[in-house]
C-alpha cells in the first residue's frame, strides 16, 4: 500500500498522464516538474471534454480554463477563468516562480501569459465541443450530466523517491458554466492541497460543492490529525454529503496521497476511478463510494 515514488491522477486520462510523469519520476526528475508536464498531456488531447482549450464551453460558447500547482513547502500558483491559453497549468506555475502573487484570473492572467511569451490560441471550439455545444443550446438547459459531462478534470498528485510532494489540476470546468463561474480546481485548498509535512490531495466533480467544504485542505488536516488518506477522502466526502446542496445531481471524487507514499480515494457515487503509476505497477483503480 506504499508506494514511493508514485504518482496518482483522476480518471482514465490520468494513465497517459501519470506515464509522462513517471518518466520524469523514475529518472530522479523533480517532483514539480512531474506534475506540471503530466497534466500537460491532458491539456494537449484534441478529444477532452474538461480539460484544456479543446473540452467544453460556457453558456455563451467560450472555454475559459481553471488550474492550480502545489509544492510541498507551500509554494503555489492559480490561474482561473483564463482564455486561449494552451496550458494554463505552465501559466499557474509561472505566477508561483515568477510573481509575488498566487491567483491571476481572466484578462490579467492573460496578460501576464502574453507577457511570458506563451502563444495565444485562436479561440473557436474543437469540433467535439462545437457538436455538443449547439445541441446543448437547443434546450439550454444547465443540468450537468453527472460523471459524463462533468466528468475530466485531471488531478495530479505524486511523490518522489525522497518523499518531496507536488500536485496539479487543470479543467475547462463544468460544461455550459455561466461565463466567469469559477470552480474548486484552481482554489488552493479546495480543488488541490499540498503540505509536504503530510500530504497531499485533489478533487474533481462538481466544485461548488468541493469548495464549500474546503475539500483537498480538509483532507490534508484529517491526515495531520492521524487518519489514512483514505479514511480522510471518506470523511471528506460525508462531509460534502451532509452540506450539498443538490445531493441528487452531485458528484465529487477526492484523491489523497501521504509522505510515506500511502494512497487513498473516495467518491459520492460510483463511476470515479484514478490512475496509479509507481515502480511496482500502472494502473487504474475504481474507487469506493458513499452510494453503492
Ligand atoms: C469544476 N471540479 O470546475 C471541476 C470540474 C471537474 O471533473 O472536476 N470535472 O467544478
Amino acid at each position: 500500500k506504499f508506494f514511493k515514488p508514485q504518482v496518482l491522477s483522476t480518471w482514465n486520462h490520468g494513465m497517459a498522464a501519470n506515464t509522462k510523469a513517471w518518466s520524469i519520476l523514475s529518472a530522479n526528475g523533480n517532483v514539480l516538474d512531474a506534475v506540471e508536464e503530466g497534466v500537460k498531456v491532458t491539456e494537449s488531447d484534441k478529444n477532452m471534454y474538461s480539460v484544456g482549450i479543446y473540452g467544453l464551453p460556457d453558456r455563451e460558447g467560450l472555454v475559459t480554463l481553471d488550474a492550480s500547482i502545489m509544492k510541498g513547502d507551500g509554494s503555489c500558483g492559480s490561474v482561473a477563468f483564463v482564455r486561449q491559453i494552451k496550458h494554463p497549468i505552465t501559466l499557474a506555475r509561472k505566477v508561483m516562480e515568477k510573481t509575488p502573487h498566487v491567483f491571476l484570473v481572466g484578462e490579467g492572467a492573460r496578460q501576464f501569459a502574453i507577457q511570458e511569451g506563451m502563444p495565444l490560441e485562436k479561440e473557436i471550439l474543437s469540433p467535439h465541443a462545437s457538436n455538443a455545444y449547439n445541441k446543448w443550446k437547443k434546450t439550454s438547459n444547465y443540468k450537468p450530466i453527472i460523471n459524463i459531462e462533468n466528468h475530466d478534470t485531471i488531478g495530479m498528485i505524486g511523490i518522489d523517491a525522497s518523499g518531496e510532494l507536488a500536485g496539479s489540476c487543470t479543467t475547462s470546468g463544468v460544461a455550459y458554466k455561466m461565463h466567469g463561474r469559477v470552480g474548486d480546481s484552481p482554489i488552493i485548498g479546495a480543488g488541490l492541497f499540498v503540505d509536504g509535512e503530510v500530504g497531499a490531495a485533489t478533487a474533481t466533480g462538481l466544485g461548488e460543492e468541493v469548495i464549500r467544504i474546503c475539500g483537498a485542505f480538509l483532507i490534508v488536516e484529517l491526515m495531520r490529525q492521524g487518519r489514512t488518506p483514505q479514511e480522510a477522502c471518506e470523511e471528506a466526502v460525508k462531509r460534502a454529503v451532509a452540506k450539498s446542496k443538490d445531493l441528487e445531481n452531485t458528484q465529487i471524487g477526492f484523491l489523497a496521497l501521504n509522505r510515506d507514499g500511502e494512497f487513498g480515494a473516495y467518491s459520492i457515487r460510483p463511476g470515479f476511478n484514478f490512475a496509479q503509476h509507481n515502480q511496482q505497477y500502472q494502473k487504474l483503480v475504481d474507487a469506493n463510494s458513499w452510494f453503492k
